[in-house]
């Protein structure tokens, strides 16, 4: 069978392609799959063009897999599955990937055959194949056909998830290698240590995604997708990379012995790193360069209500841990839609003084999935998808609208304007015009119904 996978463009969002630009990691993997016994194609619209201008050149697929990796992609993804029906009348086509994995909400209007939830490589395998055969289709868990009610998947995947996976197929995309970048690396490449987490933060998804397990690839698993990569820079695209320290220190022995020269950027924990720090040291040693932490808050109160279970001086402590090993750290922090402007103002401060690298800020946001969602979703003020992009509010906010927003926007500012030489910046490499965007995005683009008074 051919099968092309799509990878949609998003177009109106904050945190545009100009911002950031990674290689669609899960179609590799589906990918892997399937390319001993298929035909497959990777299409990245983002940088391969439009659909319409492929179907041009190319002869028709028989499957078509199109991903909705967030929330904010459901339009666009709509859209592609619209286009790939009216391109190629005949093909099958799947949707699948974290937003349809999450929740049904917003999956109408879709042109599709099925639905793929959680880990989709080896059903997408075992459809195309039966498809291939002409044979019926086998009745597997997170496999539903569009439109019908998806059944519950598995609360806790196996351990050995991620081991059994094959290695992603990263030669389908090797023409655009060198064009995908994260931040200030580039060229990048994305790549996934574990999954999990046992943490239970509430504004979060992912330790639910796998029932709290924490899921981990071998060493030498780690190593052979190591040697896959051939830039130099590596986004470990983890829940949290360094829950199991004994692991990682072997990781970082293995690493370094075998002679790797990448720069790692990872995500973590304040409370991990600060448990660990020879660990943290042995890592800078084998190449972590930069470190994305969820700060969250720097109030106790509101680290306790996101069930966060850190302390607001942990954030400064593991700083300190990091700078001393040459590490940057990119910390996020989450921004209250009830906040009024002394909250503003206390984190504008506390970025300043923090001496953060790249400081972040994300809206709290009831993202699908998560326990905030089940408390609060009755409060959500929007219907559009693409509001939950952690830049503007799906919730009321306590100042105006328009003032709440240009609050968020200023953040970003301040933080990109504490260094006259760009040493210290905002996350996002990009141009000016790209930054500028974003900001107007971030100020213009409001639901009105967030104009609630709360008093
Ligand atoms: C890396 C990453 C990014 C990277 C880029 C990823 C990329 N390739 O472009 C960057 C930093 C740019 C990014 C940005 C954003 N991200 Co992000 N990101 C991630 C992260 C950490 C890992 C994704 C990944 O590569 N996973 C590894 C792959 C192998 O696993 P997978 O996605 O689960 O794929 C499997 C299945 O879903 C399925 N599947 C996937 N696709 C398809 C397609 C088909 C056809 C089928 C059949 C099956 C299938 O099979 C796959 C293989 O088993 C996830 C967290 C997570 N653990 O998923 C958040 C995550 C996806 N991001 C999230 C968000 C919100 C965003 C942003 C919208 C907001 C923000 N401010 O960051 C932006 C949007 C950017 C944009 N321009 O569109 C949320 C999504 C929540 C939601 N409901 O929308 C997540 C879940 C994190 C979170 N906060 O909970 N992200
Ligand atoms: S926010 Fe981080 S620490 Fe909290 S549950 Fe999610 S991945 Fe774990």
């Amino acid at each position: 069978m051919r099968v092309l996978l799509v990878w949609p463009r998003n177009l109106t969002t904050a945190l545009n392609d100009d911002m950031s630009c990674c290689e669609p990691l899960p179609l590799e993997y589906l990918a892997s799959a399937l390319v001993d016994r298929h035909e497959v194609i990777i299409h990245d619209e983002r940088l391969d063009g439009s659909l319409h201008d492929w179907a041009a050149y190319n002869e028709p697929p028989d499957v078509v897999g199109i991903a909705i990796p967030y929330t904010i992609s459901v339009p666009s993804s709509r859209r592609v599955s619209q286009e790939a029906r009216a391109l190629w009348p005949d093909a099958v086509l799947v949707l699948g990937g974290h937003h349809p994995t999450v929740t049904n909400r917003w999956m109408d209007g879709f042109d599709a055959h099925w639905v793929i939830r959680g880990e989709g490589t080896q059903i997408l395998s075992q459809l195309v194949d039966a498809l291939a055969q002409k044979k019926q289709i086998p009745v597997m868990a997170g496999l539903t056909p569009y439109g019908a009610t998806p059944l519950p998947l598995a609360s806790k995947p196996p351990l050995s998830q991620l081991e059994t996976t094959p290695l992603p197929d990263r030669s389908l995309l090797k023409r655009n290698q060198l064009s995908y970048f994260h931040s200030n690396y580039r060229p990048i490449a994305t790549m996934r240590f574990s999954a999990g987490c046992p943490h239970t933060c509430n504004f979060c998804v992912l330790w639910k995604l796998t029932g709290q397990r924490y899921l981990v690839k071998t060493i030498d698993r780690v190593l052979a997708e190591l040697d896959q990569i051939s830039v130099p820079n590596v986004y470990v695209v983890d829940d949290e990379a360094f829950i199991q320290p004994v692991r990682m220190r072997e990781l970082a022995s293995a690493i370094e012995s075998a002679g790797f020269s990448k720069r790692f950027h990872m995500y973590l924990r304040t409370d991990t790193a600060l448990r660990n720090p020879d660990v943290i040291e042995q890592w800078a040693r084998a190449g972590l360069d930069s470190v994305l932490v969820g700060a969250e808050s720097t109030s106790e109160e509101e680290l306790s209500s996101y069930h966060k279970r850190t302390k607001p001086s942990q954030t400064h402590e593991a700083m300190r841990l990091f700078h001393e090993n040459g590490v940057r750290v990119r910390a996020n922090f989450l921004v209250d839609p009830a906040w009024g402007e002394g909250e503003f103002d206390s984190l504008e401060r506390a970025v300043v003084e923090l001496d953060i690298d790249t400081p972040s800020f994300s809206v709290l946001t009831p993202l699908p999935g998560t326990q905030l969602f089940e408390e609060i979703s009755s409060q959500i003020r929007t219907d559009n998808p693409e509001m939950f992009d952690l830049y503007h509010s799906v919730l009321p906010t306590r100042l105006a609208p328009e003032r709440f927003h240009d609050r968020m926007a200023q953040l970003l500012e301040t933080a990109a304007g504490r260094s006259a030489d760009g040493s210290q910046s905002i996350f996002y490499f990009g141009d000016d015009s790209a930054f500028g965007r974003m900001l107007q995005d971030i100020r213009t683009r409001w639901e009105p119904a967030l104009a609630l008074d709360l008093g």
